[in-house]
């Protein structure tokens, strides 16, 4: 039976939301915060249990490769994972399974479309805290295999620009390993939207008194890509994408939103914004795209 892509979401990583969580495995512990979305999250994790599906592709800006894209090739990680920034925040032990068949699958399928690809086989790699908050936010159990895709940072090499194309090519690439895996597959871009932030931190991290965004420029900016994201205008913010980026710092720099948008073929259908929210400063969106809306779209008058 042909794969698919059973849900795709852009899924935000600030340490913050797994530190105000409290799990088990994080060493730090919070009194609150963030509530509006880590409550989202809760709705996309809830969602997402009631889908049958096999892994979870997830595109991360904190794992940066220099020379070409690169997957997680190893089966299974062990560790814990260190906030570079917020130490205070995210001590992180985890136990995590990779699909090392559909990373191969699709680390083919784009080297043969012409891009530079990498299987990362080193035992002992660290996985990046992107990688492992959003994948906590949606799985807390980690029951499911994940697969990491690294960001080949084109965009400060080259231009954005440069790097929308890449990642056309890179979502085509593994939309066709995925079909051709016969898995159902749930895809996540691991990304903030504006991304300036402060550059001091509160006595009480979660003091939301302090909580805003950056400036109004950048939450207009968060707007107006959301509202294309509702509206199933995902042509239209892909071509905004280069502007954006550069205008409000956004983490789309990393390449993951148009990776996203590619694999899922630009969705015409409505997006589902679970929540929007600050973080430092930042802007973070959780928002669904769920392919069944386009089938419903194509069966209705
Ligand atoms: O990596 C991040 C981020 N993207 C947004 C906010 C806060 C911390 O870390
Ligand atoms: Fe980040």
């Amino acid at each position: 039976m042909e794969g698919e892509i059973v849900l795709g979401a852009l899924a935000p990583h600030p340490p913050h939301l797994v530190y105000a969580e409290n799990p088990p495995e994080n060493e730090p512990n919070a009194e609150c915060g963030w509530e509006g979305l880590r409550w989202g999250y809760h709705r996309l994790a809830k969602k997402l249990s009631t889908i049958d599906y096999d892994a979870i592709v997830i595109f991360s800006p904190h794992w940066q490769t220099y020379i070409g894209t690169h997957f997680l090739g190893v089966p299974h990680f062990e560790s814990i994972s260190v906030d570079p920034v917020f130490p205070n925040l995210f001590r992180y032990s985890y136990s995590i399974d990779v699909d090392v068949g559909l990373a191969e699958a699709m680390a083919k399928e784009a080297s043969d479309a012409g891009m530079v690809t990498r299987m990362m086989r080193n035992p002992d790699f660290r996985i990046d805290y992107g990688t492992i908050v959003s994948g906590h936010m949606v799985n807390p159990t980690w029951s499911k295999p994940i697969v990491t895709i690294s960001s080949q940072r084109s965009t400060h090499y080259y231009s954005a620009e440069v790097m929308g194309e890449q990642m056309h090519e890179l979502g085509q690439a593994c939309k066709r390993a995925i079909k051709a895996s016969g898995k159902k597959v749930v895809l996540l871009s691991s990304n903030s939207l504006s991304h300036r932030h402060f550059v001091t931190e509160s006595d009480v991290p979660e003091d939301m008194s302090k909580e805003h965004i950056y400036n109004h420029s950048q939450y207009l900016w968060d707007m107006r890509m959301i509202e294309l994201m509702r509206e199933g205008r995902t042509r239209e913010m892909v071509q905004l994408m280069p502007e954006f980026t550069e205008q409000s710092i956004a983490e789309t720099d990393a390449g993951g939103l148009s990776w996203l948008m590619s694999a899922l073929d630009y969705p015409d259908y409505g997006a589902d914004v679970h929540a929007y929210g600050t973080v430092i400063g930042t802007g973070n969106a959780i928002v669904e795209w769920d392919p069944r809306e386009r089938s419903t779209l194509q069966v209705s008058p």
